[in-house]
């Protein structure tokens, strides 16, 4: 290992960059072209002073030079990071690091209008609910977010998310930035293999995580072998409408060990997937029992059982019949999927967290946290010890392949490895949640063009703060990885900010990855005041091609065009039909016509209201407080809502955004006689 040092510029050097930079900028501005000497240098010592008098070092000005962007200039890159258990997604700008904005996706969000009224948001939350009639479910416990695939790239149209505690997976369109869909799996508990998608979308991946009967039945803990399973679904995704199709989905039954993270190969590896498990050793937990505690109960063998799926293959067998319907979802059986070659497993180690493809699809890297070494399984070699067949078996019957034939490298990186992200030059990074550090090891024979003497070797380490989780590259789990920056999702935050009392913010660290070998410089430290983020994405931002306003006026989000309940101006009216009551409405800025809405006690009101905006950013919002109802019109938006006036009064309905000089006159009354 050629450990280079490398030494911060110093200041002088850094502010010489500045001067330069001002010199251009007063050559290129001036009609003379002649440099004003005396206002760059007056630059010059300006940023000295400030960086004294601030205290900054070198590498602080040059993190601050490689972070700043300044009032009108766009970031490079889209962080897109789930949020936690606030069931929400952030947008983030990067290298800036500024929230751009929070989606609303399993919780209701008001500014956005989402799950406040909008008839389409109530439907998107109400489909996603298990058992909707008893309650909608308003909150979700987000983990992995999956930008959509072309060829194993990010195309930038569609993002899908996990709800890890009611194990449902979420889709948001890239045009509009809304969720579009929920759905719930109708056989898991719980999900944490999701979402990953296949390089070309079709298939997005639910790996479940606590095993349960996939029933939903009652089962006693005494019956865990023979009654509770895990599973996997493969959600079939229709790019056209933009939704996950059940009916075309399937799931595979597995063995009840609990599925932990799952991966979509690509290229050498496409048409399989790959699913970490831990608690192979089924402990059933009950610590108040005088029975081993879960955590110490399920670690422990020595190994694990990395879950080797032939995705092809299971497709076929899910076409051609093999599959039993269980709550609406076809399933194929465990006995199915072990007669037709579909499942297979490779022990791993213990407590295996991470399971991430490299980007030529012919590297697993399997990351346990409690070994201090990432395990690398080749492709080739998983290929070639099918083929050769002379299995072990799992109690359940399931072939095991052997570790040492199926293995290429294990490198030694550190206390708790996690989660693996990959670079562009054969650099891979990975989490190391108890080292509190990152660490850059290279692909051995991946990129022998690229490296002289290719090696499976860590080359640098750098320290996060603290207790690093998932850590995420631009474009880091694709074929084409990017590089240049790293974010570290830090689970704690400690000392790094201003105490804001007990319940402190996450940090995102954001990391140059630019330079070869042990340069990594940490640039910034953003804090998440929600929570609490675990995976996040980082799309080229030149691929998102979102909506600046709905392509037409009426616009219904859901349905993706005009909506039968368009309004246009001139045409608002109130139809009444015996206690129905249907209002059609326009906004525009600033008023809302009609501006009078009379109505009566007991009358069941469906309110329809179209901004008829074009213009970029001008939007209204409807707040009708008496019903908890908040609505977001987005230019050319139409949106529905519903509820039954059943007290009578004086309320008034207001614009919400700040919309124009005369936003306040924006308003009207709802007036229910008694
Ligand atoms: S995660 S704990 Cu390390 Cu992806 Cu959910
Ligand atoms: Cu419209 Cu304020």
């Amino acid at each position: 290992m050629k450990a280079k040092r490398w030494f911060s510029p110093p200041v002088t050097a850094v502010l010489a960059l500045v001067l330069m930079v001002g010199v251009i900028f007063f050559t290129s501005c001036r009609d003379g072209g002649d440099a004003a000497p005396a206002a760059t240098t007056g630059l010059t010592q300006d940023a000295q002073a400030i960086a004294n008098e601030r205290g900054l070092s070198p590498a602080d000005v040059t993190a601050a030079l490689k972070t700043y962007v300044p009032s009108g200039q766009h970031d490079d890159y889209i962080m897109f990071s789930s949020g936690g258990h606030a069931g929400q997604v952030f947008v983030i700008g990067m290298p800036s690091m500024r929230l751009l904005k929070t989606i609303g996706v399993f919780t209701p969000e008001p500014w956005q209008g989402w799950g406040y009224g909008d008839m389409n948001s109530m439907n998107v939350l109400r489909e996603g609910s298990r058992n909707p009639d008893e309650h909608i479910i308003t909150w979700g416990d987000t983990h992995h977010p999956a930008l959509s695939e072309t060829d194993g790239d990010y195309d930038g149209e569609y993002l899908f998310i996990n709800d890890k505690a009611h194990a449902r997976i979420a889709v948001i369109s890239l045009k509009d930035f809304k969720t579009k869909q929920i759905v719930p799996n109708p056989i898991a508990l719980s999900n944490h293999g999701g979402a990953f998608v296949t390089p070309n979308t079709e298939w997005v991946i639910e790996g479940g995580h606590y095993a349960a009967p996939l029933s939903g039945d009652y089962a006693p803990l005494s019956e865990y072998e023979a009654q509770y399973r895990g599973m996997i679904t493969l959600w079939k995704f229709d790019r056209e409408i933009g939704r996950l199709v059940q009916d075309d989905s399937f799931a595979i039954e597995l063995p009840p060990y609990w599925q932990d993270l799952c991966d979509a190969g690509k290229l050498a590896s496409d048409g399989w997937v790959f699913c970490n498990s831990f608690n192979t050793e089924m402990a059933k937990g009950g610590v108040e029992k005088g029975n081993l505690p879960f955590e110490s109960g399920v670690s422990q063998y020595d190994t694990d059982l990395l879950h080797v799926i032939h995705l092809e293959r299971a497709v076929e067998v899910a076409q051609n019949g093999g599959t039993v319907e269980m709550n609406g979802l076809s399933v194929i059986p465990l006995e199915t999927a072990i007669s037709e070659g579909l499942l297979y497993f490779i022990p791993e180690p213990k407590s295996p967290h991470g399971v991430d493809v490299s980007p030529t699809g012919e590297y697993i890297v399997v990351a346990g946290k409690l070994d201090p070494h990432v395990t690398i399984y080749g492709m080739t070699e998983i290929k070639e010890a099918i083929e050769r067949g002379n299995f072990d078996y799992d109690e359940f019957g399931v072939p095991i392949l052997d570790f040492d034939e199926t293995v290429v490298a294990r490198v030694e990186l550190g206390l708790g490895p996690l989660h693996t992200q990959f670079g562009p030059d054969g650099y891979a990074y990975t989490s190391l949640f108890l080292d509190s550090a990152v660490s850059r090891w290279t692909l051995g024979g991946a990129y022998a063009d690229l490296n002289d003497d290719p090696e499976w070797e860590m080359v640098g380490k750098i320290s996060v703060h603290y207790n690093i989780g998932h850590l995420t590259v631009a474009h880091g789990d694709t074929v084409n990885p990017h590089g240049k920056y790293l974010v570290a999702l830090n689970k704690w935050a400690v000392d790094r900010f201003q105490n804001v009392g007990p319940l402190l913010p996450q940090n995102f660290q954001l990391i140059d990855i630019s330079q070869p070998g042990d340069q990594m410089q940490l640039l910034y430290d953003m804090p998440i005041g929600v929570g609490e983020p675990h995976y996040a994405q980082i799309i080229s931002a030149d691929l998102l091609d979102p909506w600046e306003v709905y392509p037409e006026v009426g616009w219904d989000a859901q349905t993706n065009t005009i909506s039968p309940n368009a309004t246009f101006q001139g045409e608002e009216r109130i139809v009444r039909d015996g206690n129905n009551v249907e209002i059609f409405m326009t906004s525009v800025r600033s008023r809302f016509v009609p501006e009078h809405v009379e109505i009566r006690q007991g009358d069941k009101v469906t309110w329809h209201i179209t901004n008829v905006e074009r213009a970029y950013d001008a939007i209204h919002g409807i707040a009708v407080p008496e019903y908890n109802i908040h609505i977001s019109l987005e230019p050319g938006e139409t949106v529905t809502f519903e509820f039954e006036a059943t007290r009578p009064g004086v309320f008034s309905y207001y614009c919400t955004e700040f919309c124009s000089a005369l936003h306040l006159e924006m308003k009207g009354y709802l007036l229910v006689q008694p």
